[in-house]
C-alpha cells in the first residue's frame, strides 16, 4: 500500500470520497504487512511520528492527545469510582497513558488483536506507549469479542479505540458489539466507543444511537477536533448502563 508520492503522504480512503488529508513525509521509520494489516510509521515534516494502518492515520504525535484525552477522560469522569477498565484495541498505548493518570483506577485489562501496532508504537511513539510498563496494566493480545465473552459483568469502564468500520473493525460498529459490551460491564458501568464524524457518517451515528438508546437508558454522542482525521473532527459514542448518570 504505497501511498506517499512526491514526498507526500495522502489519506484518501472510500469512507471520505472525494476528500484527502496530506502530511509531506521526512522519512518513513517502518513499514510492514502484520498478521492483519498494513502498518506504516513514518516521520512528518511538521506533526512528528506518524502511525497509519491500512492507509489511515492513527495517530499523530503533535496531536493525539486530543484524541485520547477526551475517550478515555469522559467515561472514567463521569464513573463515581472506576476502579476496574477494559480497553479493546488501542494498540498505541495513548488511551492506556490517560487511564492510567485517574487516581481511581486500580486495574486495567488491555486486549489488542495485532501485537505489531504494540511494538511498532513502543519503538516510534515512546510518549504514547509509555504506559505498557504500569503495574496496573493487563494485557492480552486477541478478539476483544471472544475475550468479553470470558469476562462478563466485570468492568466499571469499557473504552473501545478502534480504526474505522471497515475491514477488522466493521463489527466493532455493530448492535451485537454493544450487547456485548453490556453484559461485560458492571451494572452501573459505563463505556465509550470511537464513534467517527458528523460531517461524513452522520447516517452511521444515527443508527447507531438508535441502537445504543434501545439498549442503555442513557446513550450520547460527544466530539472533539483534530486535524489529522478527515474534515477535522472525529466523536465518541458513550453509554451508561446507570440511569442517573
Ligand atoms: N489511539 C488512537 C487510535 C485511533 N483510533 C481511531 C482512528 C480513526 C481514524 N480514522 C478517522 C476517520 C474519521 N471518519
Amino acid at each position: 500500500m504505497n501511498k506517499i508520492k512526491d514526498g507526500w503522504f495522502g489519506e484518501s480512503n472510500q469512507l471520505w470520497p472525494g476528500q484527502a488529508m496530506s502530511l509531506q513525509v521526512e522519512n518513513v521509520l517502518f513499514h510492514e504487512k502484520s498478521k492483519y494489516q498494513d502498518v506504516l510509521v513514518f516521520k512528518s515534516k511538521t506533526y512528528g511520528n506518524v502511525l497509519v494502518l491500512d492507509g489511515v492515520i492513527q495517530c499523530t504525535e503533535r496531536d493525539e492527545f486530543s484524541y485520547q484525552e477526551m475517550l478515555a477522560h469522559i467515561p472514567l469522569n463521569s464513573h463515581p469510582r472506576p476502579r476496574k477498565v477494559l480497553i479493546i484495541g488501542g494498540g498505541d498505548g495513548g488511551i492506556l497513558r490517560e487511564v492510567i493518570k485517574h487516581p481511581d483506577v486500580e486495574r486495567v485489562d488491555q486486549c489488542e488483536i495485532d501485537d505489531k501496532v504494540i511494538e511498532v508504537s513502543k519503538q516510534y511513539l515512546p510518549k504514547m506507549a509509555e504506559s505498557f510498563s504500569s503495574p496496573k496494566l493487563h494485557l492480552h493480545v486477541g478478539d476483544g469479542f471472544e475475550y468479553m465473552k470470558a469476562h462478563q459483568g466485570q468492568y466499571d469502564v469499557i473504552i473501545t479505540d478502534s480504526s474505522d468500520p471497515v475491514g477488522p473493525a466493521s463489527s466493532l460498529f455493530q448492535k451485537s458489539y454493544y450487547e456485548l459490551m453490556k453484559s461485560a460491564l458492571k451494572p452501573d458501568g459505563i463505556l465509550a466507543c470511537q464513534g467517527e464524524c458528523l460531517w461524513l457518517h452522520l447516517e452511521l451515528i444515527k443508527g447507531m444511537l438508535e441502537f445504543c438508546r434501545s439498549l442503555f437508558p442513557v446513550s450520547d454522542y460527544a466530539y472533539t477536533t483534530i486535524p489529522t482525521y478527515p474534515s477535522g473532527q472525529i466523536g465518541f459514542i458513550l453509554c451508561s448502563k446507570n440511569p442517573i448518570t
